[in-house]
Formats: structure tokens, sequence, C-alpha cells
């Protein structure tokens, strides 16, 4: 093994051994939760669980994903569909959901509601919505990748609507730890959950094997013609051989990856709607980093931007605030007990 991926290998086992709220102050896990926070192999992707099986293991250790048939039920989907519907319609308001629409539609006198809204997210305040990262189907996957204290990090649920011909519905290359000022890695995982049929027409997810061994790579917005949607970066210096996987997906299934795992979707080229629903979890043991000087720097000054500029809405004075601040926000308690996050 070379000395860096070596040291790379050191790394890994440390972040899961122990937590630290800076690289100099280390803190071991209490003994408790210890126990059930042993990784399962040298790589810690994946921790000692009586759920998954070896194969199982096997592909999240080598593909950074795990796709899971039928996890979610109709009756859950539709209630989801119905709530994101209120929304749409403006019969329901949720305390900090942000409603984006897509930038090709949204200057369309003629359309609106689900036709020109591309996603909502931060629904953790929302109950119908919310039910979803505490489905224990959900939840006992989950915690094979961050351990019994989780937290529901990041919350969206994702709309194409069909494409008007900008292929804005696509979403770039991405990896969502850029979004994310907290670690470790290894203990945040995305559960995706197709809403409806998702194929390559309707713009299905894509992602890159075996990304996820990689650091995290340098974002920016892509140059494309029909216009980029708000915040949706993209990686500009990925390997164009990597193998990518359409992960077609029926409704109910749902997909588990990791943080690091390159991905994105392509454009909905029907007359139909593409939905999913999403949550990042994370061990509440998780620490917040600093992203001075990183590559991560220019999103969080991205971010910060937008919360002022939605903040001077309601607050006459400038308010300080920091992007970890923004983030802890979001996060609310599935599973266990809170802790650093
Ligand atoms: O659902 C999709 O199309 C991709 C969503 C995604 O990757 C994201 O919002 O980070």
């Amino acid at each position: 093994m070379s000395t860096s991926r070596g040291a790379e290998r050191l790394t890994r086992i440390s972040d899961h051994l122990c937590y630290s709220k800076t690289n100099q102050q280390k803190t071991l896990l209490s003994p408790t939760s210890a126990k059930s926070l042993t990784p399962i192999d040298s790589f810690g992707y994946v921790l000692e669980n009586d759920l998954l099986t070896q194969d199982q293991v096997e592909f999240y250790n080598q593909n950074g994903y795990l796709v899971v048939r039928n996890l979610v039920g109709k009756i859950h989907l539709d209630r989801y569909h119905e709530r994101f519907l209120q929304i749409c319609n403006g019969e329901v308001r949720v305390p900090g959901l942000d409603v984006m629409k897509d930038v090709s539609l949204r200057k369309s006198k003629s359309l609106e509601g689900e036709k020109i809204i591309n996603k909502i997210q931060n629904y953790q305040y929302d109950d119908v919505l919310f039910e979803y990262c505490c489905l224990p189907g959900v939840l006992k996957y989950v915690e094979c990748f961050t351990g019994p204290d989780i937290m529901a990090a990041h919350t969206m649920l994702i709309n194409k609507p069909p494409d008007p011909g900008t292929q804005s519905s696509r979403h770039p290359l991405h990896q969502d730890l850029h979004y994310f000022p907290f670690r470790p890695a290894n203990r945040i995982v995305c559960s995706w959950t197709a809403m409806e049929k998702v194929t390559r027409k309707n713009g299905c997810l894509v992602v890159l094997p075996g990304s996820h061994t990689r650091e995290l790579l340098k974002h920016m917005y892509p140059e494309w013609k029909g216009g980029v949607n708000n915040v949706y970066h993209g990686i500009k210096d990925y390997d164009p051989n990597a193998p990518m996987m359409h992960l077609e997906m029926e409704a109910g299934d749902t997909v588990f990856f990791h943080p690091l795992l390159i991905h994105g979707s392509g454009t909905n080229r029907t007359n139909g709607f593409r939905k999913a629903i999403s949550c990042h979890f994370a061990s509440s043991h998780c620490y917040y980093i600093s992203v001075k000087g990183t590559v991560q720097e220019e999103i969080a000054e991205e971010v910060i931007g937008i919360a002022r500029r939605k903040l001077t809405n309601y607050t006459p004075d400038k308010l300080d605030f920091t992007f970890q601040d923004i983030w802890k926000l979001r996060q609310r308690l599935v599973q266990g007990v809170e802790n650093t996050l």
C-alpha cells in the first residue's frame, strides 16, 4: 500500500473510532454507542449490523450505494405526493421550507405550481413529509451507516417537471458532501426514494460507482446554455471515461448512498413528472468543521448570501451567522439521542 493510500485508510479508520470537534480535540465515543459503531471491516463505510448481507456490505464498500427494492409503500408515497401538491398550490405553508422553481420554467406566464416547482427542501417541520424520515423500514438501513443516534440533516422532495427543451431539468454531477460542513463523511448517508417509476427517459439518478473512495472535489456552476438552477453545482474535473450507472427504479425503491458518491440526474424528456423524496441522515455525533480555505468556501458564501437575502425581509438589522449555524437549524432528531450535530 502506498503511503498516501495508507494515510487515507488510517484517516478513514480514525473517522469512525472517534469523533472530534476539531482535529486537535479527539473525543472517544461513550462505551455504549461505541459497541454499535464497530465498523464491519477496515473501509469503515458500514457499521456492524444484523441487517445487511455480506454481498450488500461488499457492494456498498465498492460502489458507494445500495438499492433496496420496494422499501416504501404506496400509501406513504401517495400522502407525500398529496402534501407536495398542497404546498405547490399554496394550501399549506411550512415554516422554513424552501420552494424552488426551475430556472427556465419560472419565467412562464401560463405554468404554475407543480409544473414549475422542481424542489422543496427543509421539510423537517412538516409532519406529513417528515414521516418519511422516521419510517422504521428506512431507518433500519440508515442505522447501518450512521449508528443508532440519527439526525435528519437535510430533507428534500425533488420534482422534475417536463423539460421545456432547455435541459435545465438535469442535475449536474456532484458530491453531496460539497454542501455539508460536518463530518465524518462515512457517518452520513442519503436515502432517496422514487415516488413514481424513474427511468432514463424521465431523468433517473446517474451514479459513478466507486467514486465515494475519492476526496471531495471542486464544484462550480456548469456552463449550460439553457440555464442552471440555483445552487446546482457540478464537478468539472470528473473522469469522463468513468463508468456510469443509470438507476432505473420503481415507485418505493430506495437507494442509500455515500455523500462522496458522484451522482446527478438526467433531463425529463416525458410529459409527466419525476418525483423522489430524500433525506440525508447523519450520526448525531458528527461534528462541524471550518470550511475556510477549502473547496467548500465558495458554497458556504453563496448559502450565507441566500439566507441573508431571505432574512432581510424579516429583520431590519444585519444578523451575523455562519454556514454551520444554517446547518444547525436544519437538524432534527429521528432516533436515539442528540449530540454534537
Ligand atoms: O433527484 C435528483 O434528480 C437529484 C437530486 C440531487 O442529487 C440533489 O438534490 O442533490
